[in-house]
């Protein structure tokens, strides 16, 4: 069999020895979320039948109530892990508190924490663009048999034993990382099975695409505006190509294929930026690593952030190792 038919199971399986502490509980995991993946792949993909089916707050034939999209993710991904006898606790965008799971024998002898944004850039789905689920994985810190504490969540993104997304896009691929390297599966709807058709992803060193809401420029920091105007300059490989989807997952799939810089920097309208450490930069600076890529705040490195809060915001430069370097020598000249 090519290294390119193998399904997730069968890469997990042959895989297995690489994740930490392994016992069989990356398989539970990863199938933990291939499975909640495949059924919120469903809902989106019917999204577009909202006015047949009904909006979020509507009734539908049944008499059930139409949910919103990201609400009805956060409970599929929330189900699918609550099932598995190896997660304690369960953090998400969509809950303001962490959710401690309780093993069925109370003993309380999971060992993993699962942090997730179940459907970034929701908004996104009334227009029909490609939308996401990220996942971060840790081992909790606190004694085995007493129960989950914020201190296993508020964990640096270094310590993750596991990240990944899924993107919703013109096909819906499964990309994750146990720490050895970047590995994608793209799902095949008639048999529900993911396929690995993107082995080892890596970053390309640099790129010519920059990602960043520009009708936010005149709110950003002077470093920002000066490399967004060093991008725009006629001069050597530039002026780059602007491309911002408005979807985090997305903006970063397509830079990592074709190498690029996405930014979401602080601003006069948001001090410390938009995006969450926990469950957005962590797990995604974590792929960007692992695939040859960097993740900085603009001045040092994401996963080495000391979090405070389950839901703290941080500013977010991601992609292409030489481009973020660039970035960053622009930032350091207003330091
Ligand atoms: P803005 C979606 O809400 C999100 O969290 C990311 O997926 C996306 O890149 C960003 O926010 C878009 O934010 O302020 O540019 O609309």
């Amino acid at each position: 069999m090519t290294k390119k038919n193998k399904t997730l199971g069968e890469f997990i399986i042959e895989n297995q020895a690489e994740f930490q502490y392994s016992s069989g509980e990356l398989s539970k995991l990863i199938n933990a979320i291939r499975l909640a993946a495949k059924v919120v792949n469903h809902e989106v993909n019917k999204a577009g039948l909202i006015d047949i089916l009904g909006a979020a707050g509507d009734t539908n034939v049944q008499g059930e109530s139409q949910q919103k999209l990201d609400v009805l993710a956060n409970e599929k991904f929330i189900q699918a892990l609550k099932n598995r006898e190896i997660v304690c606790g369960i953090a998400s965008e969509e809950e303001e508190d962490f959710i401690s799971i309780n093993s069925q024998d109370h003993r309380h002898q999971n060992k993993y924490v699962v942090l997730i944004d179940p459907l970034d850039g929701s908004s996104n789905i009334d227009v029909n663009v490609s939308v996401g689920t990220i996942f971060s994985i840790y081992r909790r810190v606190t004694p085995i048999g007493t129960p989950v504490t914020l201190e296993d969540f508020l964990q640096p993104g270094v310590n993750q034993v596991a990240a990944g997304y899924i993107i919703y896009g013109t096909s819906t691929m499964l990309v994750y990382t146990t720490g050895h390297g970047v590995n994608g599966f793209t799902l095949n709807p008639a048999i529900g099975t993911f396929y690995l058709s993107h082995p080892n992803m890596t970053f390309p060193q640099t790129g010519k695409i920059y990602s960043i809401n520009e009708g936010n420029y005149i709110h950003f920091p002077q470093g920002v505006k000066d490399y967004i105007k060093y991008c725009q300059m006629e001069e050597g490989d530039r002026p780059y190509t602007s491309r911002y989807i408005g979807s985090l997952v997305s903006d970063f799939h397509r830079n990592m294929i074709k190498g690029g810089i996405y930014i979401y920097p602080k601003s006069s309208l948001n001090s410390d930026g938009k995006l969450r450490l926990l469950y957005e930069c962590n797990p995604m600076a974590l792929l960007a690593e692992q695939a040859g890529g960097k993740a900085s705040d603009g001045y040092g490195r994401i996963l080495e952030i000391e979090p405070t809060e389950l839901h703290q915001r941080v500013p977010f430069f991601c992609g292409s190792l030489k481009m973020v370097e660039k970035a960053e020598e622009f930032m350091a000249r207003y330091a």
